[in-house]
Parts: C-alpha cells; structure tokens; sequence
C-alpha cells in the first residue's frame, strides 16, 4: 500500500526572502520548504562536481583521502539506525568508483544490500582551511556551533572520553553516496532544526509533521517504524496506514529546511554530496529540553529496579543520558547559562554604545530579549523538575574565561550579520570585557540551580526597565519614544 502524500513542500528562491520573513515562515511556524538560489560561490559546488554534475570522486580521494570517516551500509539494520562502519575517505571511494564500473552480473555484493552511503562526516572541524561553502545567512542563528566551536558539550569527568572528541566536536557535516543509498525515518538530535544543501544529485523526502508521529509508533510510544517503503507491520504499527506525508524531491543547488520535530526518510536518487548542519536557537530551544525531559524519564524507568541497590542512582540516570541523547541536565544548564550571561553582555553593549538605541540596534535588542525570554521560559519548566540542585556555575569564572569571550563575539558578529552591521573592533572587544563586570556587579557570584538562572536574567533585564515577559513594544516606546514610529518591522 502506498504512502498518503498530504502536500509537496513549497519550494522558493532564498534570495528573496529577508531574514524576518524566514523567521516568522519558517522557524515560528515550524514548517520546511526548499530554498533556491543561496549556494552561489560555494567552492564545493566547483571543487567537488564534474562537469556532467557527477560527485567529483577523484577530487576527495586526492585531498582527503586519508581521513576517517563513519559509513553506513544501508542493506543492514542495526537497531534503529543502519549498521556503521569505519574506514578511509579513499577506501569508501574505491568502494564507490567499483560499484559504478561495468560488470558481468549483479552479484550478491552489488545487489543493493551493500550501498555504503559516508554520513556526519565533520568536514569543517577536520578542513577548516579549506572554506567548502559558506553558511546562509537564514542559518546562522545557530546556538549549537556556535557553542561547540568554543566549549565540550558534556564534560562530566566521570563519564567524558577523548574518543568523543570528534563525534561530538560540532553538527555541520558532509554525506555522500551512490544512488539508492537512503536514511531510514528518524528525527533529528536534540530535535534540532536542520538544513541540506545539495552540492550536487538529488534527494528524495518523505517528512510527517510532529501532531502526527504518534502514527509511526508501535501502541507503547516505544519503536517506530524503521523504512517506511517496507512491509510495515498493522500489528505493530496501527496507525501507519493513516499517516500523511509531506514529499518533495531536492535537485542541485537546493538547499531543505528541515524543522524540528519532523520526522523524515529521505533517499538519493542521484549520485548524492549534501552538507547538512544540525542547529537550534530561541525559536526551537524548548525542543530540546522537552527531550531531554522525556529521555531522562525513559532512562530512569529503565534501571529503576536497581535503584536501591545503588550509590548514586541520580548520577547513573545523568551519565546515561549524556551517552544515548548527547547532553544531560548539567549540560543543559550549563550551556542556558553561559547563553544567558552572553545575551545579558551584549544587551548591556549596546545600550552603552547607542543610548538611542538606533532602529538597527534596536532589532538586535529586540532578538536579545526574545533570546532572554526564551531561556528564561525553559529555567521556569527545569524548576519543577529540580535540576541539578546543589550544582555551582560561578558566573565570575564562566565570564572570565577567554571562550566566553569568544562565544560572546560570535554571537556579536551573528547578530550584526542577521539585523544589522557586524564589524567587531578590538576596541569594542575590551569595551566588552568591562561591560561585564558593570553588569554583574551586583549579581550574586554563582548560579547554582535553574532558579539562579531565573534570577540573573530578571536582574539583568531589570537593569534596562525591562520586566521579564514584558511586551518588548512597550520597552522600545519607554526606551525611545520617536524610535517606536519608526523601528517597528
Ligand atoms: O541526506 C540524508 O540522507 C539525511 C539527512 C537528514 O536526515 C537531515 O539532514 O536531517
């Protein structure tokens, strides 16, 4: 039985379409549509495609070649994902450059059970001299590489390995593979929103929206479905059959969003190269929470029974969520916290350099708060839950350390990119560093729990009239009354 395609996903030309327009369309409303037009000048589109606008397999042999990457074969399941191997950029390519020559017979080893497809490969950790492409500007609101260009996302010594280093070090990576390699139905990391840039060939997607996931789970919300063109059990999978699928097929030069919560199956029907990033920020950061929430309770329900019998149960649940999701509470709070003193720094910036608050300023003002309000919203939810009660961040060492002085020009530079100007003088970046203590001043000196973090960004917002959760119009018009005529988007 065939799939109920409910809707192809609109495809538009990027070029056209400001930074506001994709937020409100696109990452508010939670919706994918393909973009044209945003991958002109990528050097990957040159470097890495012949002519005929075949993958370039010579060229990735010859210059990097010698780098490991993970392949999966995708004729073999293992659990939910398909089986992973290890091996050299130039051996997948030998693997791939055989599998297209002429042969006598479709052998067993060619007869589509053994397409190796070379998936989350850190292109840009491992060749950052290189420049493949650069990041469209409706993408750079990325919190998480942003983060992970500067900070470990779990470092608990208890459980933290070196061997995690790569896997771990940040979400922008390459796929490559033959056609008829696919990924089986998932949905992404941290329920992260994702975009997919094809560099050359073509994809086919199959997406279902989150209201209807429940379709593709077995009657416990345990496992669900793993290929969705297979013979789908009824048993197991009740409401399959009803589920209606969003499609729609990628070709050269498009690039996916990819929204968070979708699930999706997506085949190459083309010889394939992508580059894919892995990203969220305000609009989709209680994603991630409300799945770390749920997995920390699957992880508890999981080894309840021992829990007598152990020491540290609290601390067992915490290392086993930071090796099946990527990130435990500890982590979490750490990352919102650092988040939230970087956004608190840059406010307290600009409102030092332009007591105006001119109309440029004022939109990364307003993208500040939002951000604020946001962490903020998600603290208030990880108070219930008693997080990481009795943990110390003292705000004096997160600030005085040189990567969060890094972390806070990124966000600078990404926020100049996405509202405004992004020139960064070393002048303003000591200018910075001053601010910080002008805005902590009279902030207690750690934040301990969720409820700190409460706290600090009240504090911090206070310091600019704002009361949390306040309409941010009615901050602009009390900040600058003839601003407001103008500034409004
Ligand atoms: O291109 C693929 O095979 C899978 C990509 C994907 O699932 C994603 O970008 O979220």
């Amino acid at each position: 039985m065939g799939l109920k395609i409910e809707k192809k996903v609109e495809k538009i030309n990027g070029k056209e379409l400001n930074y506001n327009q994709f937020v409100t369309k696109y990452l508010v409303q939670n919706q994918p549509v393909i973009l044209t037009g945003l991958m002109e000048d990528w050097r990957a589109c040159k470097d890495w495609v012949l002519e005929n606008g075949k993958p370039n397999l010579q060229f990735f042999s010859t210059h990097f070649g010698k780098s490991k990457v993970q392949v999966a074969d995708c004729g073999i399941r293992e659990f939910t994902d398909q089986k992973r191997l290890e091996m050299l950029v130039s051996e997948f390519i030998e693997k791939w450059v055989e599998l297209c020559s002429p042969r006598e017979s479709l052998d067993e080893e060619f007869d589509g059970k053994s397409l190796l497809y070379l998936k989350d490969w850190h292109f840009v950790k491992e060749y950052p001299e290189y420049h493949a492409y650069e990041t469209p500007l409706l993408f750079r609101d990325d919190w998480l590489n942003l983060y992970l260009d500067k900070y470990h996302m779990h470092t608990d010594p208890d459980s933290y390995q070196e061997t995690n280093e790569i896997s771990c070090s940040d979400y922008r990576f390459v796929y490559m593979g033959p056609k008829g390699t696919w990924t089986p139905l998932h949905a992404d990391v941290f329920r992260s929103y994702s975009w997919s840039a094809n560099v050359c060939g073509k994809k086919q997607w199959f997406f279902l929206s989150p209201s209807q996931h429940h379709l593709v789970f077995d009657r416990h919300m345990t496992n669900s479905v793993y290929n969705i063109f297979e013979d789908v059990s009824e048993t197991k999978f009740p409401g399959f059959k009803e589920a209606l699928w969003w499609e729609c097929t990628q070709e050269q030069d498009d690039i996916i969003f990819v929204p968070s919560g979708w699930y999706h199956q997506v085949h190459n029907v083309e010889d394939t190269i992508s580059i894919n990033h892995n990203w969220f920020n305000a609009y989709n950061v209680s994603w991630v929470w409300d799945l770390l929430l749920k997995d920390y309770k699957e992880a508890r329900n999981l080894i309840e029974d021992i829990k007598e019998i152990c020491d540290d149960f609290e601390g067992l649940c915490q290392r086993n969520l930071a090796a099946n999701t990527g990130m435990n509470f500890r982590d979490f709070l750490f990352f919102m916290v650092r988040f939230a003193f970087a956004n608190l720094l840059q406010l307290h910036h600009l409102a030092r350099c332009d007591e105006n608050l001119h109309c440029w300023l004022s939109q990364i003002a307003h993208q500040l708060v939002f951000n604020l309000q946001s962490i903020r919203n998600i603290a208030l939810k990880m108070i219930s839950i008693e997080v990481c009660n009795g943990m110390v961040i003292h705000s004096n060492k997160i600030v005085e350390d040189h990567s969060f002085m890094e972390l806070c020009t990124s966000i600078k530079e990404t926020y100049g990119m996405t509202h405004g100007p992004h020139e960064i003088t070393y002048k303003e970046k000591m200018a910075l560093c001053s601010d910080m203590d002008a805005t902590l001043c009279n902030f207690s000196n750690c934040v301990g729990s969720s409820e700190d973090l409460v706290l600090l960004i009240d504090f911090g917002l206070k310091k600019f009239g704002l009361v949390a959760g306040e309409n941010l119009t009615s901050w602009k018009s009390r900040c600058n009354p003839e601003e407001q005529l103008s500034c409004d988007d």
